[in-house]
Order: C-alpha cells, then sequence, then structure tokens
C-alpha cells in the first residue's frame, strides 16, 4: 500500500470508473497539477457527493506508476495503476476494439484476443482490491461503464456488506449479437454481483435481461433476475442527462453570447448554420451526415453562400487502427467538399479537429441554427442535449433515430442516418420549418430536459441503488 493513504480512511460512498474525473497539466516548472475534467459526470457526481464524504477509483490517464492518493474539490481520488501492457490490453484492446464495437452493432467488426481478455480480468480486479480498500462498512459503490464490468462480482466476493450499483453509458447489444463474446458467461456474471443495473434505455436493460435469460442459468421475472443463491438483481433504465442549469446559466452569459455573435460574424454570417459535435468514432455516422452535405451542395439544394456546416470532431482513440482509418476517410471528405464546394474565401464546411473549452462550445451550440447528430448508434449522445439546454425557442435538432436521446428528444427532427435520401430531407425540413414550428418543438425538448437533467439522473440512479434488495430473505 501507499503509505501516504492512512489505511483506515474510508468512505461512504465510492465511484469506480475508468478514469479519474481530473487531467494531469504540466505547468511551466514541470510540476503536475490537476485540473477537473469538463462533462457532465464530474457534475453530477459533484453534487451527489455534496454533503457526504466520496472517493473516486480511477486511472489517472498515464501509464506506470500510479500518482498518489489526493484530494481535489472535496472528492477523494484513489489513482489505480495501469501499466503500458494493461493500456494496450485491457484500454484499447478489451475495451476499445472488442466489447466497444461489439456493443455498438459491430458497426466495424469487433477483434478477439484471449491476452485482452486476461487483461481485462487483471485490471478489473485491481479496481475490485481498491474499492474493497476504501469503502466504509456498509457503503454505497457505484461502478461506471462497459471497462468495469466484473467489478461487481469480484468486489461482492470481498466486501459482501457494500451496496453496489453499474451504470452503462453506451449501449447493451442484442443477444445475438453479446453471444459472440468468447467469455460472455462470465461478463453476466460480473455484472449480476452488483445489486442494481443502469441502463440508458428500456430496450438496452431488455437485451441484457434476455442474455441472462438465454445464457445463465438464471429466472428473469419482469426487470429483476433472480440468482440460484437467492439473490436478485434489477436491471432497468435511468437515462443520463446533462448540467440543464449551469449550461443555460453560461448560454445566457453575455460574453458568450457575444462570442456567439462573433462566430457567426467570422463564418460570414451566413443565413444557416449547421453544427456537429462528436469524438472522432465511427459510431457516429459521420460519414453518412458529409455524404448528405455533400450531395445537398452538389445538387444546388444548398448554396454555400449562405449555409455553412462546422463539425467539430475531437481526437479519440488515435492509436486503434480503425479510428486512424475513419480519421483518413473524412479528412479526404471535409478536403473534397471543400475543394468542389466552397466559394473563394470561406469554407463551406470548418472542419476543427481539437477540443475546446466549455465556453466556446457553448457559444458554438448558441450559433448554431440546426445542430446534426446522427449516431448509428450511441448510448445517449449528451450533445443533444446540450444544444436543447443552450436553446430558449430557436434553433432545431436532427436526430438519428439509433441514439438513447432520440426516446426523450422525440421533438427532434428524427432521422435515419442510413437512408441518406430522406436524411437529405430532413436536414432541409428542419432548416426550412418556421420560427414557430421551432419555438414549439424547442420548448417541449427543454422541459424534457430541465426536469431530467443530470442532478435527477444521479439521484435517481442512488434511488434505485438503495431501493434494491441487498440480502435475500433468510440470508444473513
Ligand atoms: P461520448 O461517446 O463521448 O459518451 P457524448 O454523449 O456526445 O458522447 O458526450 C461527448 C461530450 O464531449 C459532450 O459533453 C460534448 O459537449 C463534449 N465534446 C465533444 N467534442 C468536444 C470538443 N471538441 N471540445 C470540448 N468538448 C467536446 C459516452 C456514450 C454516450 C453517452 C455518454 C454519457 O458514448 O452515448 O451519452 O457517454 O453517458
Amino acid at each position: 500500500g501507499d503509505p501516504q493513504v492512512p489505511a483506515q480512511r474510508t468512505f461512504d460512498l465510492v465511484i469506480a470508473a475508468n478514469r479519474l474525473p481530473v487531467d494531469a497539466v504540466t505547468g511551466a516548472d514541470g510540476k503536475i497539477t490537476w485540473r477537473r475534467s469538463p462533462g457532465g459526470l464530474v457534475t453530477a457526481m459533484e453534487s451527489v457527493m455534496h454533503g457526504r464524504e466520496g472517493a473516486w477509483v480511477g486511472w489517472a490517464g498515464e501509464p506506470g506508476k500510479a500518482p498518489r492518493a489526493f484530494t481535489q474539490n472535496s472528492m477523494h481520488l484513489r489513482p489505480v495503476r495501469l501499466d503500458q501492457d494493461d493500456v494496450v490490453d485491457y484500454y484499447e484492446g478489451q475495451s476499445n476494439d472488442c466489447l466497444w464495437p461489439i456493443y455498438h452493432d459491430a458497426i466495424v467488426p469487433a477483434k478477439f484476443r484471449r491476452r485482452w481478455r486476461t487483461a481485462y480480468e487483471r485490471v478489473n480486479t485491481r479496481f475490485a482490491e481498491q474499492v474493497a480498500k476504501v469503502a466504509a462498512p456498509g457503503a454505497t459503490v457505484w461502478v461506471h461503464d462497459y471497462q468495469l464490468q466484473l467489478v461487481p462480482a469480484l468486489l461482492r466476493k470481498l466486501r459482501s456488506d457494500v451496496r453496489i450499483g453499474w451504470f452503462n453509458h453506451i449501449p447493451f447489444p442484442p443477444v445475438e449479437l453479446f453471444m459472440q463474446m468468447p467469455g460472455r458467461e462470465g461478463i453476466l456474471e460480473g455484472l449480476l454481483g452488483a445489486d442494481f443495473l443502469g441502463f440508458q434505455r428500456k430496450p438496452d436493460a431488455a437485451n441484457f435481461l434476455r442474455a441472462c435469460r438465454g445464457l445463465l442459468d438464471v429466472t428473469v421475472r419482469g426487470d429483476v433476475v433472480h440468482l440460484p443463491d437467492g439473490r436478485s438483481v434489477r436491471a432497468s433504465a435511468v437515462p443520463i442527462s446533462v448540467d440543464y442549469n449551469g449550461l443555460r446559466e453560461l448560454a445566457g452569459d453575455p460574453a458568450v453570447q457575444q462570442r456567439a455573435a462573433e462566430i457567426r460574424e467570422q463564418l460570414g454570417d451566413p443565413k444557416h448554420i449547421l453544427l456537429g459535435v462528436d469524438r472522432l468514432d465511427y459510431t457516429k455516422g459521420l460519414r453518412h451526415r458529409l455524404k448528405a452535405y455533400g450531395e445537398l451542395l452538389q445538387s444546388g439544394d444548398l448554396d454555400p453562400s449562405e449555409t455553412v456546416f462546422v463539425q467539430v470532431a475531437t481526437p479519440s482513440r488515435e492509436r486503434l487502427a480503425a479510428y486512424r482509418e475513419l480519421r483518413g476517410q473524412v479528412e479526404l471528405e471535409v478536403g473534397r467538399i471543400n475543394g468542389e464546394h466552397s466559394p473563394i474565401g470561406s469554407t463551406a464546411l470548418t472542419y476543427l479537429h481539437r477540443s475546446f473549452p466549455r465556453t466556446e462550445m457553448v457559444a458554438l451550440f448558441a450559433a448554431a441554427d440546426v445542430l446534426i447528430v446522427t449516431p448509428l448508434r450511441d448510448g445517449m449522445n449528451l450533445v443533444a442535449k446540450e444544444y436543447v439546454a443552450c436553446h430558449a425557442d430557436d434553433g432545431a435538432i436532427v436526430l438519428s433515430e439509433f441514439t438513447g436521446a432520440a426516446d426523450e428528444l422525440s421533438r427532434a427532427y428524427l432521422c435515419n442516418p442510413h437512408d441518406i435520401d430522406k436524411l437529405k430531407q430532413t436536414i432541409l425540413q428542419a432548416m426550412h420549418d418556421p420560427p414557430g414550428e421551432h419555438r414549439r418543438r424547442m420548448r417541449s425538448m427543454r422541459r424534457t430536459v430541465m426536469t431530467n437533467d443530470v442532478q435527477h439522473w444521479a439521484e435517481d440512479f442512488l434511488t434505485n441503488l438503495q431501493a434494491a434488495p441487498h440480502k435475500p430473505k433468510g440470508h444473513r
């Protein structure tokens, strides 16, 4: 153990996620400081940790020796060590080159390597051990996402007194796809170590329950899995959301509003600004979106002197071949579209392959007339909800039916991104519908996001977890 951490320091609430909610920043003097990661998850966790002592167990982002335990914004951070081979085999391999594609409808083929599975088990064990050390007696443990599916059962073996919840940020696949996974039963058994399992959508929970029924010797009644040892585990939908009030406030900030106006001006004050914001990931349907936009310019339905498209594509997982290949294809297409259609001195398609501060993202959302969200599969898609929070009465969203967000944002302009002709029509409709129609749709979506914000999501998850039967009747 680390001599810096008093062995007795334990916590009533423990979060376990692949990454800690901070990024290392190296200063000019070479000293490392930590900056809170952007994003709703950290905000949500801060709100549920408010007034209680909480710890967060996760990787600090660099391979090799883990930094020592530290406290930031009253969150007690407990770094887990990942060595270079853990990063390659557990994180890049098993998590992102096997589980990620299987859980996203095998948009690209999944790869199966026995070495990756071994590393996944090894790292999940390390996480479970670390959580077992910092959890107070009877603590609540909240495990996040597909990288840590074995942690619930591993932790239960070490600490049967704690209450364990797991939330899946990505979809859970249909059993026909899930069955391809070598060691598939082990994943289900790993998850069933929890007391409560949360999914983005009802169909994700249903897929999980179907997989349990089909592959394990368990009984499923309603949304509860009954295990042979008498325990039972509930699986249901708790859709994640965004920090509505925080975004709303930022969007209303005069400096951000001014920046939004400036962005419009910098883009040549076009009649229409279309916007896409995604990690550069093959699940996000970027190529389908670019194809539709290119064809609309080609046919003359869109005039590049009136319409500009801004695509923010955040760098992601560039060590994996599938991601490098996608980047090449996207950048080729961007170049082709601009080469064929950009007027001199401006661009039909502004492509930004980098990260931006939160304020700049909000200014972009506020400046955009139509947000275009076309994933082929997406657990939720926070970008769509963020856009809603940044618009009061105007704006429109073209939204893929294959996102979790589409379940709640039914007043978006829904589309099937595989159907390019329909997608084109939907984009045009979203652009040209009258302001009254936009207002009606946005108001309805805003009510949805306002009432189900990220704080509500976190409370809802924890309430479900507390309500789950922890011990079966007659068990001690
Ligand atoms: P992601 O696949 O990363 O998340 P998403 O939900 O859209 O997808 O979240 C991306 C976040 O990053 C958004 O908050 C967005 O504003 C921000 N972002 C994107 N590009 C950025 C840039 N260039 N600079 C700064 N910020 C940027 C996974 C699942 C989703 C699920 C979330 C949460 O794949 O389906 O919604 O987790 O559960």
